[in-house]
């Protein structure tokens, strides 16, 4: 379900996207306003059609909501290397993501409006923090995402501004999913609708190919498991051993291109 979705936009994409330049000098492929939706009570989205680092994902999603340091050295301990060309003199990445869930207590206050006043209408985690822009290394892409508790159910939204469909989209998708159970796990709800909105989906000129081979490949047959260790009750004791991915049957990597 996750690659037919995904693949069906990799497609539209490459069938209908309009070839426009960008900021990064690589041209794309681009369609506006794609979006996937996920019942995250059947199946845990992950693509099968290739390898996706599961595990780097969620150290990064640990480090962005839980750690909140924006420490680039400390994503390295981890063996993490993918913000080390955004890093600044300080170690850190300045005032984008951690920085700012930390800045306006983000995660306290989604957890405690769940909790407590569950009908809110005004429940979101956003890192798109205007007068802190300038001082973070890139501005995030996924940027904000909004809560809604119906029928015992933890539903979200997550809207990302600018998405490279081969790299990141397959990460972020699988990372926020995880978000999603995160919370609901120490919020005391059964995880629901995630849904996934992109506004500019883009494939750069340069990943073409692999996602032709992504296109021919189909997905693997069975779907792997998420397990998160049900022992913890407080979102920031989550570490990187509590959470797991089981039966992930991939048919491979597949090398594309990054544009920075
Ligand atoms: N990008 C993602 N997901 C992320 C991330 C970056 O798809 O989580 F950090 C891609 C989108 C785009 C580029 O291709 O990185 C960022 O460039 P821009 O800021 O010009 O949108």
């Amino acid at each position: 379900q996750a690659d037919k979705q995904y693949l069906a936009i990799v497609r539209d994409i490459l069938d209908h996207g309009y070839y426009d330049t960008n900021r990064t000098g690589v041209s794309t492929y681009k369609l506006p306003h794609k979006i996937m939706q996920f019942d995250l009570s059947r199946e845990f989205p992950i693509l099968t059609s290739k390898f996706v680092g599961f595990k780097t994902a969620v150290k990064e999603l640990l480090w962005i909501y839980r750690d909140q340091s924006n420490s680039v050295l400390k994503l390295q301990e981890e063996n993490v290397h993918i913000w080390d060309e955004w890093m600044k003199e300080d170690g850190t990445i300045g005032t984008s993501y951690g920085w700012v869930v930390k800045e306006y207590n983000q995660i306290d206050k989604l957890i405690s409006s769940l909790k407590n006043d569950p009908q809110n209408r005004r429940m979101m985690l956003n890192l798109w923090q205007i007068p802190h822009l300038e001082g973070g290394s890139l501005y995030p892409c996924a940027f904000m995402t909004m809560w809604d508790v119906t029928d015992d159910r933890l539903n979200c939204m997550l809207v990302q501004r600018s998405g490279d469909i081969p790299l990141g989209v397959p990460f972020n998708m699988t990372q926020y999913a995880v978000l999603v159970h995160l919370i609901a796990q120490v919020t005391g709800y059964k995880p629901g609708l995630f849904t996934h909105v992109i506004n500019n989906a883009h494939i750069y000129e340069n990943q073409v190919e692999g996602m032709q081979e992504q296109l021919r490949r189909g997905e693997a047959p069975d779907a792997p498991k998420l397990w998160i260790n049900p022992e913890i009750r407080d979102f920031y004791d989550f570490t990187i051993d509590d959470i797991r991915l089981e039966g992930y049957e991939h048919l491979g990597k597949i090398r594309m291109e990054v544009s920075v």
